[in-house]
């Protein structure tokens, strides 16, 4: 509830709103969750200056805000269950699968798109700025042949998965658009929505996407101080991509999805050039399950990789993710002493798949514990650039929730490319995950009979397969066999 803030003309004259004073009932308030501070330099302000102060801080939902700071800062040093190592039990892996289980799950999965009983949560409020680019990550050109974006990759794999749905139900003819929610942030919003609105959405239908924004929090200090961006400002910053739960309860969407029959959503980020959006196998298997929760994994690659790994909170506990930057040098070069591979070795890829019953839950319970994760960082403020605290959570939050979250390891060469870094640096560039998603799909044609010629040496191209005419490398053979194809080129029909 917002107090109705009386402004007070200053006894030498209109000053703007507010007087020489800031409005006492805020200033109260905000003494109440010790942050006065915030109005250090009010005497300074100008009229229009106050005014923007005000403003902001009554943008704040002040009391939310002091409990997820006062419960954050509380967590700090709570000793958390042991962790173990993920029971191989939890894992279901690539080389125990037979070729009927994955045309079973494929085919289930196909039934239940087709049937509407899937949503796509795509995470796509980051910022691009480790790749060196200010527009969201989903507009990046990896610098394919056919200069695809993130962003067009995945929407045409959502128009393939559609019609293979359509085509696997009774009425092939009656394609049902799979609705894709599209989380950005302030940083990534406008862009965003331009740029599939400039696009035609790719060839969906506009009203099958949903944009939707999540939180900001403000930037603290280490003792719980909101940190001022400028004298009438508070440095905000989004509230990670675990802010997807608070937003989809906030903004409705839960019950959006339900009122449009969907029982279960596939949830990733936008930085991963082979994801398989709405995947099939990975529906039909979590259906077949049953369970609540699940995520892909890889086997990490290195012990510094930057990925997070599950653990088991405690024996018998839940699963979780311990996040690289928040993992220790001893547990990442930990080595399980049978195997002589590393103890914490399943890796987390930002690929999801939840229940909505089980979101609808989630969401309740990460805002009542409101623990965030506290991530130091270099903020901008009026006293230059200051160390401080972003408060964050993280999309894998979720798993410590639920009773049975079940791992689904995929091949790295199939399923994660990840686009990270600018090229040039040594790893996850769009240049690595370009050369994967060519060799991957240069195997396709070679698999389906058909031949490739190459003007450079074979290991640094390759031919893409359109998303449209191929979704995991199905349905080729009519097309590749006996053909020849130059690399790089893209194949599309
Ligand atoms: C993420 C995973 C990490 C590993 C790695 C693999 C999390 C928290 N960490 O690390 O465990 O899987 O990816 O590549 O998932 N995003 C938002 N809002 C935010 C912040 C991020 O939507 O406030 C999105 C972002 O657009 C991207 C995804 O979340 O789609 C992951 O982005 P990131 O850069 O925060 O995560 P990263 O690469 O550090």
């Amino acid at each position: 509830m917002k107090e109705m803030l009386v402004g007070s003309a200053s006894p030498v004259g209109p000053v703007g709103r507010w007087g020489a004073a800031p409005p006492q009932a805020l200033l109260e308030r905000m003494k109440d969750y010790g942050q006065e501070g915030a109005f250090a330099l009010w005497d300074e302000l100008l009229p229009e200056e106050r005014d923007l102060l005000v403003r902001d801080i009554e943008s704040l939902d002040l009391s939310r805000i002091d409990r997820i700071i006062r419960r954050s800062l509380g967590s700090q040093g709570f000793l958390l269950p042991a962790i173990e190592p993920v029971p191989e039990s939890s894992v279901s892996r690539v080389e125990e699968r037979s070729p009927e289980d994955k045309e079973r799950w494929w085919k289930r999965g196909l039934r239940a798109i087709s049937e509407g009983k899937l949503a796509i949560v795509l995470l796509a409020g980051g910022q691009g700025t480790r790749l060196g680019s200010s527009d969201p990550k989903g507009c990046f050109n990896i610098g394919l042949p056919s200069g695809k974006s993130l962003f067009q990759l995945q929407a045409e794999r959502i128009l393939c998965v559609q019609k293979l749905a359509a085509q696997s139900s009774d009425t092939p003819g009656n394609i049902l658009p799979i609705h894709w929610y599209i989380m950005t942030s302030p940083f990534t919003d406008d862009v965003t929505r331009k740029f599939f609105e400039s696009r035609k959405y790719f060839g969906l239908e506009a009203e099958q996407v949903t944009f939707f924004q999540q939180g900001t929090l403000p930037c603290i200090s280490a003792d719980g101080r909101y940190i001022m961006e400028t004298p009438y400002k508070v440095a905000k910053a989004p509230d990670g991509n675990g802010g997807v739960y608070s937003a989809l309860k906030s903004k409705k969407l839960l019950e959006d999805m339900s009122a449009r029959g969907v029982k279960y959503v596939d949830c990733y980020g936008v930085d991963n050039a082979l994801v398989r959006v709405a995947d099939p196998t990975f529906l039909g298997y979590f259906i077949e399950k049953g369970v609540s929760s699940a995520a892909k994994v890889v086997r990490k690659a290195y012990p510094q990789e930057n990925v997070g790994v599950f653990v088991q909170r405690g024996r018998g506990g839940p699963l979780s993710v311990v996040e690289y930057s928040e993992m220790d040098a001893a547990m990442t070069t930990e080595i399980n002493q049978s195997t002589g591979r590393l103890r914490y070795c399943w890796s987390n890829v930002c690929l999801h798949m939840f229940t909505l019953d089980f979101l609808n839950q989630v969401a309740n319970s990460l805002e009542k514990d409101s623990v965030y994760h506290l991530a130091e960082k270099k903020i901008p403020s009026i006293h230059g650039c200051t160390m401080g605290l972003k408060l964050e959570q993280f999309i894998f939050d979720a798993f410590t929730y639920s009773p049975s979250t079940t791992l689904f390891e995929v091949s790295r060469e199939e399923e994660f490319a990840p686009v990270k870094n600018a090229n040039g640096a040594t790893y996850d560039t769009p240049d690595s995950a370009k050369l994967m998603l060519l060799r991957l799909q240069s195997r396709w044609v070679v698999a389906a009979g058909g031949f490739l010629t190459h003007s450079v040496p074979l290991y640094m191209t390759g031919v893409e397969v359109s998303p449209l005419s191929s979704y995991a490398g199905e349905n080729l053979e009519a097309i590749c066999r006996g053909r020849t194809f130059h690399a790089p080129s893209e194949i599309s029909f």
